[in-house]
């Protein structure tokens, strides 16, 4: 039960990325009082945080940005065809100020806690700065990729040079000239910031445990005839990505099959998407997600590329990907990564041909031989889509704790709410298509759907909203369904949590794709909210 004295709002939202700012601003326009608390100090999540060497957005800068406002997004022009995280924190920044944003969120704040009064229908939401609110909405902006994956390698702890991790870097930057620098990881993350250390270190070693597909961004500044093109075609672009599988209007999809076509076309409708650049190589044929003859061409269509692009015939062999199929790991997107390993000061070591033992004083021992470096990055991701919900306590009615509902995995409605946690909002969470889209596309769905819930909630004097445990089964066996006809589940990725040990492998987000999902979304709203029970404030409790 809320204190008499305790601070109230209609709503708390943790985090103050692109999710938690845009349901501010949702919320006021329904005229509800919001605080939002953000760990960090500043705004922009993962803009604000991810700040190594050669980050950058890879979807098309005009596609990853708000849609809700055309004054915005007549205003804002982006200068490269992908953004670097400096624009986007700009960008995000210049956000928080248009729509008078910053008033309504406390940084430098983190969520511990959020537990649920049955009685009150009310959250009480406690802060590591001592506060306790309470509120009738929670809604968790909390990131799917906000928390690193922390590094535990044997030995760690007696290095003397400094180490970074990608998703925490210096705010001041870090300067490697003249350094012998150790790479741990190749995602996305490292992809990026490799050529970009590899140019201004003395030495650079990059020490991979799977090699990933990757493909070339081709960035450029912005081309103004298309952008001239975007904007004259904005309002239609932007229902087509909505109702996309992708939430990428230039994936550019197709109905054609891989294995319908003659070898030539195939290689010729691959090289066309290579050229082009970005994700729309992986849309190039509709079976290469779910048939491996189909994605077998794919795959060998970028390792005949790595071959041909990368000198040293062992070391090109030891970057193609060999044991899963492609796409299954999230697709890179690069600006000269294969090339990097053609210079003189760059050094694959391939862990599973030489496993990394231990960490030293004065480097990285590998395969019992000591690699002298002066500083260590760790590019090893995150604990993706549950990392920062299973780090608040969150309790639901009767007490129960969601890191013990979720113990075997997440388990949700829509992505959107869990069984036994009313009117707490999940932004983009697992069993939603989050991750695997256009995140800006997700996320403004997600939080539309939210406000439009919280309104109709308003509008009836409602107290309360919560997922049926039936419609969260049947919602959880479907998304595993449609994951399960996929060739993604053959691989140890992420999205099954396979980086962190001892996490519970179950394939997190939904992949039926941003337009078929919203469909389902808005048809629950129409129905009523079918799936979910509403409460007046007299029968809560
Ligand atoms: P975030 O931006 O992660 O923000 C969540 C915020 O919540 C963080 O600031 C965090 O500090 C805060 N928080 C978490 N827990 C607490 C707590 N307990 N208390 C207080 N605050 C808390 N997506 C794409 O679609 N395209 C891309 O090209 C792309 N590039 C990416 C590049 C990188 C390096 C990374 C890491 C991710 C990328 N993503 C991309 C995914 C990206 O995370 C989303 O696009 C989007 O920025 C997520 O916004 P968000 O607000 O949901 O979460
Ligand atoms: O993290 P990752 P990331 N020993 O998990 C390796 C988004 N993003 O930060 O594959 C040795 O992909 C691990 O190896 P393995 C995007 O969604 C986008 O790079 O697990 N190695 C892997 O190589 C992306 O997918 C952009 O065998 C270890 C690497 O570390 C997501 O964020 C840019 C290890 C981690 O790769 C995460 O990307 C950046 C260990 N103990 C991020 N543990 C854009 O381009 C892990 N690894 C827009």
């Amino acid at each position: 039960m809320a204190k008499a004295d305790q601070q109230s709002f209609d709503a708390v939202i943790v985090g103050a990325g692109f999710s938690g700012l845009y349901m501010l601003h949702k919320l006021r326009q329904l005229g509800l009082t919001a605080r939002v608390y953000e760990a960090g100090d500043g705004v922009g999540g993962t803009w604000y945080w991810n700040r190594y060497p050669g980050a950058r957005v890879d979807v098309e800068s005009q596609e990853y940005s708000y849609s809700f406002d055309e004054a915005l997004q007549d205003e804002w022009v982006w200068t490269e065809r992908y953004s670097t995280q400096p624009e986007l924190l700009r960008y995000i920044n210049h956000v928080a100020d248009r729509f008078d944003l910053r008033r309504d969120v406390q940084l430098e704040t983190r969520v511990q806690a959020a537990k649920y009064d049955e009685a009150s229908a009310l959250w009480t939401v406690s802060t590591d700065r001592g506060e306790v609110v309470s509120a009738r909405y929670c809604i968790m902006a909390t990131g799917c990729l906000s928390v690193p994956n922390e590094p535990n390698f044997p030995g760690q702890d007696q290095f003397k040079g400094p180490t970074y991790h990608t998703g925490r870097w210096p705010h001041e930057g870090v300067d490697f000239t003249g350094k012998r620098v150790a790479v741990i990881g190749t995602g996305s993350s490292a992809i990026q910031s490799i050529p970009q250390i590899a140019a201004q270190a003395e030495q650079i070693y990059v020490l991979q445990r799977t090699p990933n597909y990757s493909v070339p961004a081709h960035n450029a500044p912005i081309d103004p005839a298309a952008l001239a093109d975007w904007n004259a075609n904005r309002a239609a672009r932007r229902q087509a990505q909505r109702a996309s599988v992708s939430g990428i209007y230039a994936a550019d999809p197709t109905e054609i099959l891989a294995m319908e076509v003659s070898a030539e076309e195939r290689q010729a409708r691959y090289e066309e998407r290579w050229a082009k650049g970005g994700f729309c190589i992986g849309a190039t044929f509709a079976d290469m997600g779910i048939d491996k003859a189909a994605n077998d061409t794919a795959a060998a269509f970028v390792a005949d590329k790595i071959r041909s692009m990368v000198k040293d015939p062992k070391v090109a062999e030891a970057l193609v990907p060999k044991d899963y199929p492609f796409g299954a790991k999230r697709l890179c997107v690069d600006t000269g990564y294969y090339e990097t390993f053609n210079r003189g000061n760059v050094s694959l070591i391939d862990l599973n041909a030489s496993p990394l033992d231990r960490i030293t004083a004065k480097g990285v021992q590998v395969d019992g031989e000591e690699i002298a470096v002066d500083a260590i990055v760790f590019a090893i991701g995150f604990d993706a889509m549950t990392g920062a919900l299973s780090r608040i306590h969150i309790h639901g009615k009767g007490g129960q704790a969601l890191s013990e509902v979720w113990e075997a995995g997440p388990r949700s409605y829509l992505g959107l709410m869990v069984a036994g946690f009313p009117n707490l909002f999940t932004v983009t969470g697992p069993g939603s298509p989050s991750v695997l889209s256009n995140m800006l596309v997700s996320i403004e769905q997600h939080v539309e759907w939210i406000s439009d819930c919280i309104g109709h909630l308003q509008d009836r004097q409602l107290a309360s909203i919560e997922a049926m445990p039936d419609a969260q089964d049947a919602w959880v066996d479907h998304v595993n369904e449609v994951a399960n006809m996929t060739l993604h589940v053959q691989a140890s990725s992420w999205y099954l949590g396979a980086n962190i040990p001892g996490k519970p492998r179950v394939f997190m987000p939904y992949i039926g794709g941003v337009g078929l999902y919203r469909e389902k979304c808005d048809d629950v709203a129409a129905k009523g909210y079918e799936g979910f029970a509403l409460k007046s404030a007299a029968t809560v409790g």
